[in-house]
C-alpha cells in the first residue's frame, strides 16, 4: 500500500493477473449484443475466470452502427473490413456473429491467420461449406467452437449428466420442437436475409432446426437415418424496393431421425406457431424415465422415475434447477435466483476461453465445428429427403 492510502488496480492487478485475449466481434446486432455481453459478465461473474477476454475491435459494414456499438459495448477499435481487423495482431479470438452467408470466408481467413474461432450457428449454410471451414480450423490447430449455446443451459447440462450416468438407461425417444411465431403474417416480416437461401442456406431448419438437431447429438447419440418434409407459407415477401420477392427457404420443416443407437425420434421446426415466442422443448424417453425440457421455463427439468415411490405420487415434477450443485450454478446465486438466455452465452464462451488457455478441448460438452459439420450434414440431409420424398441416410 502507497503512502497515498491507495494502490492503482493496473499495479495491484498485475500480481494475480489472468491472461487476457484479444477479442475481434464480426457483427454487431443480435448476436453482436448477446457476445459481448457475455464477454463483459465473464471477468467479474465466472471469477476468478480463466481469461479476461479484451474487447479489441468489433466489425460491421455500416460505420456509424458499427462505432456506436464500439461505443455502446466498450470495444477499443472498430473496422468495417473483416479482413483488416482479423490482420490487428492484437486479436487473438474471431467471434464470427454474422449472417449465414459470412461464416465461412472469415472464419478460414482467421484460421489461416492463427486466431482461435467463435462462430454463430449454424456453422454454414450446407455441409460442403462447413466441411471447408473444418478443414481449416483443423490444418491451423486453433481451438474453435460453434455457438449452440443451449448446451450451457444449467437444465439440459444436467440433461446430459443424467443421461451420461445412465439414469435414463436405454433411450428409446427424442422428441423436440423449436418453435416460434415472429414471421407469420401479423409480423409483416419483410424478405430478410434469414428468408434468402443465397444468404441463410435454409429457413427454420438452419435457425432452429440446427439447435434440436445438435441437442439430438449432444444428448442422445449420431442420426443416421432421416425422413422430412417442408413448407413454405408465405412464397414471396416485400424487398424494400416495392417489389416482392420469392422466398426460397422452408418456413417449417418436421422430420423423423432414426438414431445408431436404437433409439428413434423426431424434430420439428417452425416460426409460424402463434404464441410460441422461443419455445424450445424437448422430451427424452428411456428405460428408467423420462426428461423435459422448455426453453421458456429456462430454469426447470421435468423429470419422470420408473419405479418412483411412493407410486400414488409417480409422475412428472419439476426440479428448479438453480442449487450450487448443479451445472454452471456456482458462479451465480443462491438457489432459486434463476438466470436466463443470456447467461448461456456466458458459461460458452467462458468454456471456450478455458479451452484456450489451458489447451483443453472444446468438445464434447461445447460444440466444435465437427459437431458443425455434422449438424450441417444432418440438415442437408432433411432437405434431401424433403425433396426426394425418400428416408437419407445420414453420412459424414
Ligand atoms: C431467431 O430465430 C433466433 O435468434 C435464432 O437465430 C437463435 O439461434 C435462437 O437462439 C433464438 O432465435
Amino acid at each position: 500500500m502507497s503512502e497515498t492510502g491507495f494502490t492503482t488496480m493496473a499495479a495491484a492487478r498485475a500480481e494475480t493477473a489472468a491472461p487476457m485475449i484479444g477479442v475481434g466481434m464480426l457483427g454487431y446486432a443480435f448476436m453482436g449484443k448477446a457476445h459481448s455481453n457475455a464477454f463483459k459478465k465473464i471477468p467479474y461473474m465466472m471469477y476468478p475466470s480463466v481469461a479476461i477476454p479484451k474487447l479489441v475491435a468489433i466489425c460491421g459494414r455500416n460505420q456509424e452502427a458499427t462505432r456506436a456499438a464500439a461505443e455502446r459495448y466498450g470495444y477499443e477499435k472498430f473496422y468495417t473490413d473483416w479482413r483488416a481487423m482479423l490482420n490487428d495482431d492484437e486479436v487473438q479470438l474471431f467471434d464470427n456473429g454474422g449472417p449465414n452467408d459470412a461464416h465461412a470466408e472469415p472464419c478460414i481467413a482467421a484460421a489461416q491467420l492463427g486466431k482461435h474461432i467463435l462462430c454463430e450457428k449454424p456453422l454454414a449454410r450446407n455441409a460442403n461449406e462447413a466441411a471447408a471451414m473444418l478443414d481449416a480450423v483443423t490444418k491451423a490447430n486453433v481451438k474453435h467452437a460453434v455457438a449452440f449455446n443451449y448446451r450451457f443451459v444449467p437444465a439440459v447440462r444436467l440433461a446430459r449428466d443424467l443421461i451420461e450416468q445412465g439414469k435414463l438407461g436405454q433411450i428409446y425417444h427424442y422428441r423436440a420442437v423449436y418453435l416460434q411465431e415472429w414471421i407469420m403474417p401479423h409480423y409483416h416480416t419483410p424478405h430478410i436475409w434469414r428468408l434468402d437461401k443465397a444468404q441463410a442456406g435454409s429457413g427454420a431448419l438452419g435457425d432452429l432446426g440446427a439447435h434440436i438437431i445438435d441437442l439430438a447429438r449432444f444428448l442422445v447419440g449420431e442420426p443416421r437415418r432421416v425422413s422430412a418434409a417442408t413448407q413454405t407459407f408465405i412464397t414471396e415477401r416485400p424487398d424494400g424496393t416495392g417489389a416482392l420477392k420469392k422466398v426460397d427457404v422452408d418456413d417449417a420443416f418436421v422430420a423423423t431421425v432414426e438414431f445408431e443407437n436404437g433409439a428413434l425420434g423426431s424434430v420439428e421446426a417452425t416460426r409460424f406457431a402463434g404464441g410460441r415466442k422461443n419455445f424450445n422443448s424437448f422430451e427424452i424417453n428411456g428405460e428408467k424415465g423420462s426428461i423435459v425440457f422448455n426453453l421458456e421455463r429456462m430454469n426447470e427439468l421435468q423429470v419422470f422415475w420408473v419405479g418412483e415411490e411412493p407410486r400414488e405420487t409417480q409422475g412428472f415434477h419439476a426440479i428448479n434447477v438453480s442449487e450450487a450443485y448443479h451445472p454452471f450454478w456456482s458462479n451465480w446465486w443462491p438457489q432459486g435466483h434463476i438466470i436466463g438466455w443470456e447467461h448461456t452465452f456466458v458459461h460458452e464462451i467462458n468454456h471456450l476461453l478455458d479451452a484456450i488457455v489451458n489447451n483443453k478441448s472444446v468438445a464434447p460438452y461445447g460444440a466444435d465445428f465437427t459437431d458443425g459439420y455434422r449438424n450441417a450434414v444432418i440438415c442437408d440431409a432433411i432437405l434431401q429427403s424433403a425433396e426426394s420424398g425418400r428416408r437419407v441416410d445420414v453420412k459424414y
